[in-house]
C-alpha cells in the first residue's frame, strides 16, 4: 500500500492531503495518562520501549492518521550528552544550566548513541506494529531551541541568557551550537537505521531570534545536520519546523533543501502557497485552539487551509503541538472530513 505522506514529501500529488498531529502522541488521550500514570518518570517512559511504542500507537488507532510521531522529546539529546535533565510533575523540565566552556566540554558526545539505543528499539517495534500506509515520523530538537533549555535550565520566557551568550560570545557558544549540530546528527542517522521513514526537526524557539542571529542559530545548523543526514541516506525525507519564522521561512526551505516546512499557525496561508509551496511540501497550520474549540470556528478553518494549499503539495497538521485540553471527538470530526475528501 502507498503511503500518503511519504508521496507528498516525495513531490507527488495524492487524492487528498495526509494528515497527522504534532505532539499527537501523549498529552490529549485518556490511555496515554493511563500508561503515563504507571510509568514512573517522564524519561522512564520515554526509555521504556514497549511502552513508548503503546503511546506512539494510540492516536493511530483511534484515528487512522498517515504519519506516526516517534513518542520521545527534545531533551533527550542533553540527557545522552550527560547533562541533569529531570522533568517535575506540573513543571516541566528541569536541567543543571550549562554556562560557560567549561560546562560544555563536560558533556560526552561519545555517550549519545549507546544512551539512546531504547529509543531505536522503539522505532523497531513501531515498524513491526504500524499498519502499511502510516509512515513512522522520527525527531529531534534543532539546536537552538534544545540550547534555550540547556542553558536557561528548562523553559523560559525570552530566552534572554541564551541570546546574551550567542551575542556577547558567538565563539563559545557556537562551541555548544557545534556539539549539538554533531549528536542530532548521529542521534538522528541512528533513528533511520532503525525504521524511522521521514525526519522532522523541532525549532520551537526560532522565533525568538533577530535576523542574522537566525541565519547562523537557525539555518545553518539546520543544514549542517540535514547534509549530514543525506551523507548517509541521501533519500529520507526532512521536514523542517522554524516555528515563528515569518517572511525567514523562504530562506529557511531555500537554504537548508527540505522535503517539507511545517508552518506555525500564525503564518498567512495564501503567503505560504504562493512562496513556499512550489519549493516544498508545506504542512499545517491549524491553530490547536481551534481544535479545543470545535464547531464551525473550527471547521471553517480546516476547509479553509486545504482550499488554500489545494493546488500543491500539503500536508495537514497543526501550527504547534495539540494542547492536553483537547477534546477527542473534535479531532476525531476534523479526521472525519479530511478522509472524505479521497
Ligand atoms: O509528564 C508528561 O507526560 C510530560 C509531557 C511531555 C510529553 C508528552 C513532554 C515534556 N514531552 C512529551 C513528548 C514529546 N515532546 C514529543 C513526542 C511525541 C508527541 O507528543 O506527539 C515531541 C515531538 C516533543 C517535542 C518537544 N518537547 C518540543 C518541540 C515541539 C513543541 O511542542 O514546541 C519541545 C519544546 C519540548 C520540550 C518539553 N518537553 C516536555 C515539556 C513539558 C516541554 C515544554 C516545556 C516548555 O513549554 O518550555
Amino acid at each position: 500500500m502507498s503511503k500518503r505522506l511519504l508521496q507528498t514529501l516525495n513531490g507527488e500529488k495524492t487524492d487528498r492531503p495526509p494528515f497527522w498531529f504534532m505532539r499527537q502522541a501523549g498529552r490529549f488521550l485518556p490511555e496515554y495518562r493511563e500508561v503515563r500514570a504507571g510509568a514512573g518518570g517522564f524519561l522512564d517512559l520515554v526509555y521504556n520501549s514497549e511502552l513508548a511504542c503503546e503511546v506512539t500507537m494510540q492516536p493511530i488507532r483511534r484515528f487512522g492518521m498517515d504519519g506516526a510521531i516517534l513518542f520521545s522529546d527534545i531533551l533527550v539529546i542533553p540527557d545522552g550528552l550527560g547533562q541533569e535533565v529531570g522533568f517535575l510533575p506540573n513543571h516541566g523540565p528541569k536541567l543543571t544550566p550549562v554556562k560557560n566552556i567549561q560546562d560544555i566540554e563536560a558533556l560526552d558526545l561519545n555517550r549519545v548513541v549507546d544512551h539512546l539505543q531504547p529509543v531505536m528499539e522503539t522505532l523497531r517495534l513501531l515498524k513491526n506494529d504500524l499498519p502499511d500506509h502510516v509512515t513512522l515520523i522520527g525527531f529531534a530538537g534543532a539546536p537552538w531551541t534544545v540550547a534555550t533549555y540547556m542553558v536557561e535550565g528548562g523553559g523560559s520566557k525570552d530566552h534572554a541568557i541564551t541570546r546574551k551568550w550567542a551575542l556577547t560570545d558567538p565563539e563559545g557558544f557556537g562551541k555548544l551550537m557545534d556539539l549539538l549540530v554533531d549528536a542530532t546528527s548521529l542521534y538522528l542517522i541512528e533513528q533511520v537505521k532503525a525504521g524511522a521513514e521521514a525526519l522532522q526537526l523541532f525549532d520551537s524557539w526560532a522565533g525568538s531570534l533577530s535576523e542574522k542571529a537566525y541565519h547562523d542559530w537557525v539555518i545553518n545548523p539546520a543544514k549542517r545536520i540535514f547534509d549530514n543526514v543525506r551523507r548517509v541516506y541521501p533519500d529520507i525525507p526532512l521536514i523542517g519546523f522554524p516555528r515563528g519564522s515569518g517572511v525567514l521561512y523562504k530562506d529557511f526551505v531555500l537554504e537548508t533543501g527540505v522535503q517539507g516546512v511545517s508552518l506555525d499557525y500564525l503564518l498567512p496561508a495564501e503567503w505560504a502557497a504562493r512562496e513556499l509551496q512550489p519549493h516544498v511540501a508545506v504542512q499545517g497550520n491549524l491553530d490547536p485552539l481551534l481544535l479545543v474549540a470545535g464547531g464551525d470556528a473550527m471547521m471553517n478553518e480546516v476547509k479553509r487551509i486545504i482550499d488554500t494549499f489545494e493546488g500543491g503539495r500539503h500536508i495537514f497538521n497543526l501550527g504547534h503541538g495539540i494542547v492536553p485540553e483537547t477534546p477527542p471527538e473534535h479531532v476525531e470530526e476534523v479526521v472525519n472530513y479530511i478522509k472524505g475528501l479521497a
